[in-house]
């Protein structure tokens, strides 16, 4: 990888960090980024060496959402951008795969995360921001519609209201006052954010991996059936849960009263 590499990879024992790399344009999201986004996302559910997935950006910003050169660009002389289309075979792809992948997904926000960049972000299964960063709709601001995801996941974090209101006005929310909406887990000094990301990370690393997998799959499914269903989706995932080597290793090391040694197995 050079350092032109619109997607950096960088994987220290279970952990496995994704940086999307164009600092001199926030990460202004491009095709070559959005592909190996997802290629590397594939890559981290295949590989069942990375227990934990990092999701960051180089220099000052996360993601400001698609680049909006390109976007111009490809709308050309007809003036087709052709959303629909790029939105379903890019962006679409890469929210579905985070929202389904097996392994958990941090996000840590070092900067702007803006459009579909903010919901790359709220995509993540946990999300801790430097104090510095800022959440913004910013799809009214250029007469485009919240995407990626946004319509489903603000409302579920923060309620209709006020995604209502963050996404008519395409304000900047500020890192605390994310945190106090419930949009964000943590907000810590810009200074501490990979360290407190890689504490958080370690944690999981050495967590019963499938276990939270299968976590992530009942609460995704839990959110679009009723409670009939997710009883029943429930009782399949445990059992799926309690045939792991994981759950046997909890178990026994519960009994035996010792520390549990978990491969993700
Ligand atoms: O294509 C499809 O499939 C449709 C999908 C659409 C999804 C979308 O994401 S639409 C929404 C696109 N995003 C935006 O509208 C956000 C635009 N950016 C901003 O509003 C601001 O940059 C921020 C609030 C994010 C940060 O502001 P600030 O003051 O910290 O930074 P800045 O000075 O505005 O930006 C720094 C540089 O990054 C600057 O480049 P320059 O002038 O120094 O060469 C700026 O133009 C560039 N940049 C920031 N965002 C984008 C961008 N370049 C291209 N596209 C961007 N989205």
């Amino acid at each position: 990888m050079t350092e032109h590499t619109p997607i950096l990879t960088e994987q220290q024992g279970g952990i496995l960090t994704i940086t999307f790399n164009r600092p001199e344009k926030l990460n202004a999201m491009t095709d070559p980024m959005l592909e190996g986004l997802l290629e590397a996302l594939k890559q981290a559910e295949r590989d069942p060496a990375v227990r934990v997935v990092i999701l960051t950006g180089a220099g000052r910003g996360f993601c400001p959402g698609q680049d909006l050169g390109a976007a111009k660009e490809r709308g050309g002389e007809t003036g087709d951008y052709g959303y629909g289309k790029h939105l379903r075979e890019t962006y679409n792809l890469v929210i579905l795969r985070m929202r389904r992948h097996p392994k958990p997904i941090i996000g840590a926000i070092n900067g702007p995360a803006a459009g579909a960049g903010m919901s790359i972000a709220l995509a993540c299964d946990l999300r801790i921001a430097a104090e510095s960063a800022v959440f913004v709709q910013a799809f009214v601001k250029v007469g485009l519609v919240p995407d990626s995801g946004a319509t489903w996941l603000l409302p579920r974090l923060i309620g209709q209201t006020r995604a209502l209101e963050l996404m008519l006005t395409g304000r900047k929310v500020p890192a605390q006052e994310a945190l106090e909406l419930g949009m964000i887990h943590q907000v810590v000094a810009d200074s501490q954010l990979m360290a407190t990301v890689h504490e958080l990370a370690q944690t999981l690393a050495s967590a019963p991996t499938k276990s939270i997998g299968y976590i992530k799959r009942g609460l995704e499914f839990a959110a679009t059936h009723t409670l009939e269903e997710s009883l029943e989706y429930e009782a399949d995932l445990q059992d799926m849960a309690g045939r792991t080597a994981d759950h046997h290793e909890g178990l026994t090391a519960f009994l035996e009263k010792r520390p549990p040694q978990y491969r993700g197995e």
